[in-house]
């Protein structure tokens, strides 16, 4: 049976403190609110404009089981949502054949430097996921970098300011040694070089074993960046994808200064636990209040829709420091 919405949204804290509450108008955006026909919206990156208006990249899955991203802007980020009438970018196999099956997940940073937002999202190819790299300035037309780091790579977002000089990029190359969180570094956005693994998926039983990745891009806040990332459980009715947290220092983001050991945000509700995809929170964007604590996470549910949870970036890093540990690396593993 599924429990009453106003149960789940409490549900946490009968247990451990909800740190990340989600909106009692969950699910936000549905394929009902597409002007176009449509299998499912998920996995949004999210901003906000200039003038306070939120505005969600989303991945929509088209009925052939390619994705394309479509622009959704609100003026309270919750609900009246002006769509794009047509995809706002869609893949372009022609120019960019490492799109061929489809552009998906994207992430949004806006670079002061630059005076635009960078745009990272996953190219799907014959080679599988890489990673590609768009600037925008109006999320009406971009400037495509094309593929940045081959496949198979994804789960990607760059840093809003460069770090020693370098642009840096947080992704998540598969190796044989397993799918760890990396960081490279460019001096021009196109060249890149000094792979570092910077988080490594746990082993063994853990919720976080074998595969994680970076949700959104890292937050910024005066005790380091803070990374929202997801972690894979394989079980035998199929992956779990849940969240944990982890602190890196500001001026060396290789550095993990803290890493929580349980997740604090999984699948309860209906719409997280089925779907296309069931048992997925997949957040690939948050935009941050005016009060400079409160963070609104966007994420995909289940493959088939947008939700939002509101958390507070304070309380977070409490619980971090209450219970995360100084993650020791075992280079070995990578
Ligand atoms: C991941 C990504 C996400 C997706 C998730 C669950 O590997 O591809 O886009 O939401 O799987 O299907």
């Amino acid at each position: 049976m599924t429990a009453p919405e106003s149960t789940l949204i409490n549900v946490e804290s009968q247990h451990y403190p909800p740190l990340l509450l989600r909106h009692p108008g969950n699910p936000i955006l549905t394929r009902k609110h597409w002007p176009y026909s449509i299998n499912s919206v998920f996995n949004a990156g999210a901003t906000l404009l200039q003038d306070g208006t939120t505005l969600l990249l989303c991945r929509i899955e088209d009925r052939r089981g390619l994705s394309h991203l479509c622009a959704a802007r609100s003026l309270n980020g919750v609900d009246g949502w002006q769509i794009d009438r047509e995809p706002t970018l869609m893949p372009n196999p022609k120019d960019y054949p490492e799109e061929i099956w489809g552009i998906e997940d994207p992430r949004i940073t806006f670079v002061p430097e630059l005076q635009q937002y960078a745009v990272t999202y996953t190219s799907y190819s014959r080679g599988g996921p890489g990673v590609s790299l768009a600037l925008t300035k109006d999320f009406r037309s971009f400037e495509r970098y094309g593929v940045i780091m081959t496949p198979d790579d994804k789960d990607s977002a760059l840093l809003p300011r460069r770090i020693n000089g370098y642009w840096a990029l947080i992704h998540r190359p598969m190796t044989p040694l397993g799918a760890h969180m990396w960081i490279s570094y460019s001096p021009d956005l196109r060249h890149w070089g000094r792979h570092r693994p910077i988080l490594e998926a746990r082993r063994g039983a853990w919720w976080d074993a074998n595969k994680i990745g970076l949700s959104p891009p890292p937050i910024e806040t005066s005790r380091g960046w803070l990374v929202l990332y997801h972690g894979v459980r394989h079980t035998p009715s199929g992956c779990l994808y849940r969240l944990g947290l982890a602190l890196f220092d500001l001026e060396n983001p290789e550095k993990c200064l803290l890493r929580g050991d349980s997740w604090i945000f999984g699948p309860e509700a209906d719409y997280e636990r089925n779907g296309d995809v069931n048992d997925v929170v997949f957040p690939c964007g948050y935009t941050m209040e005016p009060d400079g604590d409160n963070v609104n996470i966007y994420y995909g549910a289940a493959d088939c829709s947008i939700a939002l949870a509101r958390a507070s970036v304070r309380a977070l890093l409490e619980w971090l420091d209450a219970n995360g540990s100084c993650e020791r690396r075992r280079s070995q593993d990578v």
